[in-house]
């Protein structure tokens, strides 16, 4: 185990929210060590997690004891506690709730179009298999790979109805892709990040996703390339921003934000708030599996009572939102369809 007082991380490179983490810590300039793997081999001496999840932070307590931590949106919160230097915060209330609904769209719904593009058109699904295993056991012999791939695999495209992934709803998760690339083009070409001139923990996110939709997919790396190279390239520098030097007046302005910002929030407004509601509603209901309508499609999948905690948090903190800023929120979200989401 580490003793110097670098952060050590557990994770892997075909895991967004892994490769979010690694960034941010690039960026922050906090001392990391990686350790490639997964919680089928953890490492050795090292405390499991309650959730086994990627990544998994091992954070030193006071007294010298190592805690296994995940869920990288509180961790991101943790680390701004503990070093407020080059922080990915943005000041005030509201363009904190924008960072915070956007870090959760790129965390939650374009994870979705990160999962169904690895594991739904074969050309993808041979592609993923062999780099999954290969990610994790670089030696594996060539009969334990093939075994191992061909496994992963079944499983994965097993699991795409986890994500809502099916032949129904398959055009509203692409089709969706395409738009947010399309704006995102549009909100790099205008400021750089999606919150001014440096980056929130919301860029951190998105870039998590596209380290693989842009890179990794061969079928989502193409539609990337065709409709933004500016996107593409965005996704090699926020690789490592550990050379940027932030200042406080890059973040924009809340009218900037709230102008700039709202191709984007029509974007969430139009797939995420319509989910997150169905979803917790029937979170709320003790249903397994819940069916509603997004982009004029049914979508059908399990409960993720995750997500509707998701919702919830995000309403906190807009009903913990000073009047001003409030309004400044209402008047972004009208008619975006995010409205939707904080309305009681
Ligand atoms: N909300 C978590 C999500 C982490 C997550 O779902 N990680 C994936 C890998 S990318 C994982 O560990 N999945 C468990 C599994 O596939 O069994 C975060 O932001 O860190």
């Amino acid at each position: 185990m580490e003793t110097t007082n670098r952060l050590e991380l557990l994770g892997a490179p075909g895991s967004p929210y892994t490769r979010k983490m690694i960034a941010l810590l690039r960026y922050r300039h906090i001392p990391h060590a990686i350790i490639w793997g997964g919680h089928q081999s953890p490492p050795q001496g090292y405390p499991v997690p309650k959730v086994k999840l990627l990544p998994t932070v091992y954070f030193k307590d006071a007294k010298g004891e190592t805690e296994a931590v995940v869920d990288s949106t509180p961790i991101i919160r943790r680390l701004e506690r503990e070093q407020a230097a080059r922080s990915v915060l943005p000041p005030g209330g509201f363009l904190g709730l924008l960072n915070d609904l956007i870090e959760d769209f790129a965390d939650e719904w374009l994870t979705k179009a990160m999962f169904h593009y690895r594991w739904y058109h074969e050309a993808d699904r041979k592609n993923a298999g062999p780099l999954l295993l290969f990610w994790s056991a670089p030696m594996a012999d060539d009969e334990t790979a093939q075994r191992m791939s061909a496994f992963f695999t079944k499983r994965q495209f097993e699991r795409l109805y986890v994500v809502g992934s099916n032949d129904v709803t398959a055009r509203t998760i692409e089709e969706s892709y395409a738009r947010f690339v399309t704006v995102l083009d549009q909100v790099i070409g205008s400021s750089g990040f999606v919150l001014g001139k440096r980056p929130s923990s919301a860029d951190f996110a998105i870039y998590g996703q596209l380290t693989q939709l842009a890179i990794i997919e061969p079928t989502s790396a193409a539609v990337t390339q065709l409709l933004s190279q500016r996107v593409r390239a965005w996704v090699d520098r926020v690789e490592d921003l550990s050379g940027a030097k932030p200042a406080d007046e890059d973040w924009l302005s809340p009218q900037e934000a709230g102008a700039q910002l709202r191709p984007l929030l029509s974007e969430i407004g139009r797939v995420y708030a319509p989910f997150l509601l169905a979803n917790a509603a029937a979170v709320s209901a003790g249903k397994a599996d819940f069916e509603t309508e997004i982009d004029g499609r049914a979508w059908t999948q399990p409960t993720f009572p995750y997500q509707a905690k998701c919702l919830q948090w995000l309403r906190e903190t807009y009903a913990a939102l000073p009047a001003a800023d409030r309004a400044l929120a209402d008047a972004a979200f009208k008619g975006t369809g995010c409205e939707a989401m904080f309305s009681s």
